[in-house]
C-alpha cells in the first residue's frame, strides 16, 4: 500500500549540517507517495508525446534523458492536459496553473503537465528524481502532484551598485529555472538606459544585442523577462517624454521583452506626482500594452512603496489605487524598505490599493551596506501571502552566485509554503550551492547573516551566541568564565579557521569562491582573532603579563591584516561575524591586564 511521505526536516545543529527533506527533491512537491518499492533503473528511454510538446520542453526533455533515447526502453510518456498522449492520467493532473503529474512505476514514466510549464517544471523534476536515483544506484516508484502556491515568483535586480555581468545574470536565469522561479525583473539603478540619464534613449548596440540574448534564454527556460524602467529622477509630465517613453519600451519589445514595469521609488521632486504617474501609466497600458495581444500587464513600483514612506496627506497611494487601471500590478516592500512582510500590513495596503500588492522583498539585498553579505535563512513572511499577494520577487545582493542561497528558499516558500522549514531549506540550499564543501560554507554562513539593521535583524552566530554573551559578562565581573562556554568558543573558532580554508580549495563552484574570497580571508583571519583573545582571556586570568602581552602584540598583528585584507576589497571592507564575534573579540581586548 502506497504511503504519503511526510516531508521530514532536521533541526540545524552548530556542528553540521545533516540530513534534508526525505525526498531531496527542491523546491519541495506538494504531494509524494512512493511504496518504496525499488525498480532497474532505465538505460534507455522510449520518448511517447513529443510530436505535441513547445520547444522548451523539448529541449528540456532532452536534457533530462541526455543521449538514452532508444526506439526500445522504458517507455516516458508527456504531455499536457489536452494531450492524448496523457489522456489516462487526466484526473490525476492538479488543477493549477504550472502544475504536474509525475509517475515513475515500472511499466512506464509519465508526466502530465496542467499547461506547458507545468510540463516543464515535472520534466525538471523528473531529471532531478533520475539524478538522485543514478547517485544511489536505484530507482523507486513514486507519484508527484505538484504546482506553485504563489502564482508569479522570482528575482528583481532591483539594487543599487555594479549591476550583474551578462554570464552572471545567465547563470540567474538558468537557477530560476531549475528551482521553478518563473520571473526575472530588469532594474539595476546603476544601468543608465534604465534610469537617468539614458532612459529616453535606446541601448547601444552591444548591450542591446545581449539584452535580446538574456531575453531568449529567460524564455528558453521558461522564466518571464521584465524589463524594468527609471524614468522618475528627471522626467517632464510632457507628450514628448511620454512619447520617449513609449518609444523605449518599443525597442526593447523589438529585442523580444514581453513584460514591462515602471519604477518611480527613490526619486524627489515632479516625478513623484501621482496623479502623473497614473495618466502614464494608464496611457501606456491603452497605447502599449493593450495593442499588443503577446504582452503582460504592467507593472509599477510607486514611490511610496512602504508604509514608512506613506504620506497620507499627499493622497498618492489612493489616488494609485483609485485610478490605476485595475489589470496594473503595484510593487510593495511592506512596513519599510527592508522589512518582513507581515499579514497585517498585507491587509492594510490592499484597502489603499483596491488589488493585492506584488511584493518586492528587499532580502538579501546588501547595496545600504555591500561589505556584508547575508547569508541567513529566508523567514519573517507571513504564510497569508498564499492568498493576499499577486507576485512574490526577491531584490538580491549585487553578488550573484552568493544571493543564490536566499533565492533557494525563497523558491522553496513561494512553492510550498506549509511544507517550508527555514532552516533545512537553508541546509538544501548550501548543499546545493557548495556540494563538495557544504559544511564548511555553513559554518561560513552562520557567521555571515547580520544585516546591521536595527529594524531589520537577521539572526548571526547564534550556535555561539549564548556562550559568548555568557563568557563576556562572568569574565567582564570576575575576570573568570565557564569553562563549557570557552571550549564551546575555542571549537568554534577553530572549526571557522578551518572552514575557511576548506572553501579556499572548493572546486565544485569556482564563481562562489571568487565572490565571497574577501569574506573567506577575513573570517580565517577573525577566527585566529578569537582564538587569541581567548588566550588573553587565559593570560589575564593567571595573571601572566609576558603572555598577555605576547597574546596582544599577535591580536595587532591580525587586526592589522584584516585592514588590509578590508582596503583590496572592491566593497571597501569584508564584514563578517559583525553581531556576536567581533563584539566578542574587541570586547575582551580592551579588558585592561
Ligand atoms: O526597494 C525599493 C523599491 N527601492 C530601493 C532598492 O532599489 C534598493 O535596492 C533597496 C535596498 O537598499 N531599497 C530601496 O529602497
Amino acid at each position: 500500500m502506497k504511503r504519503l511521505i511526510a516531508l521530514y526536516f532536521s533541526f540545524c545543529f552548530c556542528l553540521g549540517i545533516s540530513y534534508a527533506t526525505e525526498t531531496g527533491l527542491h523546491p519541495l512537491p506538494h504531494q509524494v507517495e512512493t511504496d518504496g518499492k525499488n525498480i532497474p533503473l532505465p538505460a534507455s528511454f522510449r520518448l511517447i508525446g513529443t510530436d505535441e510538446l513547445a520547444p522548451n520542453t523539448l529541449r528540456a526533455l532532452l536534457d533530462c534523458v541526455e543521449d538514452r533515447v532508444a526506439a526500445k526502453g522504458m517507455p516516458l510518456r508527456v504531455g499536457i492536459r489536452s494531450s492524448k498522449h496523457v489522456r489516462k492520467y487526466h484526473k490525476q493532473i492538479p488543477q493549477h496553473p504550472e502544475g504536474y503529474y509525475l509517475s515513475i512505476t515500472e511499466k512506464e514514466i509519465v508526466v502530465a503537465g496542467y499547461d506547458n510549464r507545468g510540463l516543464y517544471y515535472g520534466i525538471r523534476t523528473l531529471k532531478q528524481w533520475l539524478e538522485q536515483s543514478q547517485a544511489q544506484g536505484r530507482l523507486t516508484e513514486v507519484a508527484i502532484t505538484d504546482w506553485p502556491d504563489i502564482a508569479t515568483r522570482g528575482v528583481v535586480e532591483g539594487f543599487y551598485g555594479q549591476p550583474w555581468s551578462h554570464e552572471a545574470r545567465k547563470g540567474i536565469l538558468d537557477f530560476c529555472s531549475e528551482q521553478k522561479l518563473n520571473t526575472y525583473i530588469y532594474g539595476p539603478k546603476n544601468d543608465r538606459y534604465h534610469s537617468s540619464p539614458h532612459w529616453r534613449q535606446p541601448y547601444p548596440a552591444k548591450e542591446a544585442e545581449q539584452l535580446r540574448e538574456l531575453v531568449a534564454y529567460a524564455h528558453e527556460r521558461e522564466v518571464d523577462f521584465v524589463w524594468a524602467i527609471h524614468p522618475g529622477r528627471d522626467i517632464k509630465w510632457t507628450t514628448e517624454d511620454r512619447d520617449k517613453l513609449v518609444d523605449k519600451l518599443e525597442s526593447m519589445y523589438h529585442l523580444g521583452v514581453r513584460a514591462f514595469a515602471v519604477f518611480f521609488d527613490d526619486i524627489k521632486g515632479a516625478g513623484t506626482d501621482a496623479n502623473k504617474q497614473v495618466e502614464l501609466m494608464n496611457y501606456l497600458d491603452s497605447c502599449f500594452v493593450q495593442t499588443k495581444p503577446d504582452v503582460a500587464p504592467l507593472i509599477i513600483c510607486p514611490t511610496e512603496y512602504n508604509r514608512s514612506r506613506w504620506k497620507p496627506e499627499t493622497n498618492y497611494l489612493k489616488t494609485l489605487g483609485n485610478r490605476l487601471s485595475s489589470n496594473i500590478h503595484i510593487m510593495w516592500t511592506g512596513d519599510r524598505a527592508l522589512s518582513d512582510i507581515t499579514a497585517d500590513n498585507l491587509m492594510w495596503v490592499q484597502t489603499l490599493f483596491k488589488r493585492k500588492p506584488y511584493i518586492w522583498w528587499n532580502f538579501p539585498v546588501t547595496d545600504f551596506s555591500n561589505d556584508r553579505l547575508l547569508m541567513g535563512k529566508v523567514c519573517g513572511i507571513d504564510s497569508c501571502i498564499r492568498t493576499e499577494v499577486s507576485a512574490f520577487v526577491s531584490n538580491p545582493m549585487e553578488y550573484a552566485e552568493a544571493s543564490k542561497l536566499a533565492l533557494f528558499g525563497v523558491a522553496d516558500y513561494t512553492w510550498n509554503i506549509n511544507a517550508y522549514q527555514a532552516e533545512a531549506s537553508w541546509e538544501e540550499g548550501i548543499r546545493h550551492l557548495l556540494p563538495d564543501a557544504a559544511e564548511a560554507l555553513a559554518c561560513f554562513c552562520r557567521h555571515s547573516s547580520a544585516t546591521g539593521v536595527e529594524h531589520f535583524p537577521r539572526e548571526e552566530s547564534t550556535c555561539i551566541r549564548a556562550s559568548a554573551e555568557r563568557f563576556l559578562h562572568q569574565f567582564e565581573e570576575t575576570r573568570d568564565w565557564q569553562a563549557e562556554d570557552m571550549k564551546t568558543l575555542q571549537n568554534e573558532f577553530e572549526r571557522m579557521e578551518s572552514a575557511a580554508d576548506e572553501l579556499k580549495v572548493s572546486k565544485s563552484n569556482p564563481a562562489l569562491i571568487e565572490e565571497i574570497t574577501p569574506w573567506i580571508t577575513a573570517m580565517g583571519l577573525w577566527a585566529r582573532m578569537g582564538q587569541e583573545a581567548l588566550g588573553l582571556a587565559e593570560a589575564v586570568k593567571a595573571r601572566d603579563k609576558a603572555a598577555y602581552q605576547r597574546r596582544l602584540a599577535h591580536l595587532q598583528v591580525l587586526q592589522r591584516r584584516i585592514e588590509q585584507n578590508d582596503s583590496e576589497t572592491a566593497a571597501g571592507a569584508a564584514s563578517i561575524g559583525t553581531a556576536v564575534i567581533q563584539p566578542l573579540i574587541k570586547t575582551i581586548m580592551q579588558t585592561d591586564y
